[in-house]
């Protein structure tokens, strides 16, 4: 008999997305389920992972040319083209690079699809070198949207920050480099689910932390040595991808993952726990999950953190009223805790005036 088939899925899109999604299966080894999508047919061509054409009948495989409506288009001429890929399947992790067509394009028409089958998705995506052009990141802005709009989670990743991981002047070794940081963000579920170690955080619950998070930032460190714990923290403290105090959002929920071999101690996750409760968030709910690898890990310790910003979530249309309670209460929380704590209220005929009108009056604004 056929085991079940993995509940989590590994989507790239585009033709960075499938590149990066190869790097990551070449790093992580057999057991990750992946899919990649592209209208560009010499992708699927050159890959042993499971293709699926885009807009075959309108592109005829030879890709968007730099065009996201095309891929739109192509996605939306039969969004159920990919269905029999997803049998079994509760979450997709999907990975991709903003700037062209396909990626820009067609990811936000996947996550909308997915959503109507009830899968939670966790999107990366990467926006462009700076060096590629100011059209080409306005493109990735603009693609970004939807995608941000439609996943239960998107944490969006610009290439140089990505590469400042590396340490590196050399492009492709920075590169490399690079996409090794994401791919242990993206592998992070798998590693937590197929290898735990004495905190163990099983599929329903990581289904439920990932829905309708919203944005999030992502960050990995690793280090070996009596004080691993403590470098560890002070390397995720200084990461190129967190933002700096003064533009990041509140922090809700910190999902973490801590991976090491035989040699992990009580002490150390206990030093990584509270430094990072210290440093992004005392209020914020701690989800932690070990991983015990030996064979991977050997005397190194490493950290994943996920961070879930505070604010409205996953603003999809079908769950705008829950998105704009979620402003509300997000807008309330944080006047509990700015220095406006103790102000008086602005009430006029029994309105909170200090509310923004759009939320007291439950108008819809354009998105
Ligand atoms: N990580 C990584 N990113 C890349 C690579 N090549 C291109 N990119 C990035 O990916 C962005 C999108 O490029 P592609 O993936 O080629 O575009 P696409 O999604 O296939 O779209 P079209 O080919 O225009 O339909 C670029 O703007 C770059 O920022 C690569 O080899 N690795
Ligand atoms: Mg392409």
């Amino acid at each position: 008999m056929n085991p079940l088939p993995s509940p989590l899925l590994l989507i790239g899109v585009g033709g960075a997305g499938a590149a990066v999604t190869h790097g990551i299966l070449r790093a992580y080894g057999p057991g990750i389920r992946a899919l990649v999508l592209d209208t560009d047919a010499r992708t699927g061509a050159n890959l042993d992972i499971p293709f699926t054409l885009l807009g075959g009948n309108r592109l005829a495989g030879r890709g968007t040319g730099g065009q996201p409506a095309s891929a739109r288009a192509s996605f939306q001429d039969n969004p159920s083209l990919i269905d029999p890929a997803l049998q079994g399947v509760s979450t997709a992790v999907v990975v991709t690079s903003l700037g062209g067509g396909t990626g820009g394009g067609a990811t936000g028409e996947l996550l909308k699809h997915l959503h109507t089958l009830g899968i939670v998705t966790l999107v990366f995506a990467t926006l462009p070198f700076d060096f590629e052009g100011e059209e080409r990141m306005r493109v990735a802005k603009t693609s970004a949207g939807p995608i941000c709009q439609h996943a239960d989670v998107s944490v969006v990743l610009p290439l140089n920050q990505l590469v400042a991981t590396a340490r590196s002047d050399n492009m492709q070794e920075a590169l490399a480099r690079g996409i090794d940081t994401l791919a242990s963000g993206v592998t992070l579920l798998w590693r937590i689910l197929e290898k735990p170690g004495y905190i163990r955080l099983d599929e329903a619950h990581l289904h439920q932390i990932l829905k309708r998070c919203g944005r999030a930032q992502f960050a990995t460190a690793t280090a070996m040595g009596p004080d691993r714990a403590r470098t560890v923290l002070a390397n995720l403290a200084e990461h190129p991808l967190i933002k700096t105090d003064a533009s990041r959002p509140p922090v809700r929920t910190m999902l973490v993952g801590v991976l090491a071999g035989d040699d992990l101690r009580l002490s150390e996750i206990s030093t990584i726990t509270s430094g990072l409760s210290a440093a992004f968030g005392p209020r914020a709910t701690l989800e932690l999950g070990t991983v015990n690898d030996e064979t991977t890990f050997s005397g190194r310790l490493s950290v994943v953190m996920l961070l879930f910003e505070e604010g409205v979530g996953s603003a999809r249309a079908d769950d705008k009223s829950a998105a704009e309670g979620g402003a509300k209460q997000g807008f309330l929380d944080h006047k509990a805790n700015s220095r406006f704590r103790h102000a008086e209220k602005t009430l006029w005929h029994n309105e909170d005036l200090d509310v923004p009108t759009f939320m007291r009056k439950q108008l819809t604004l354009d998105r």
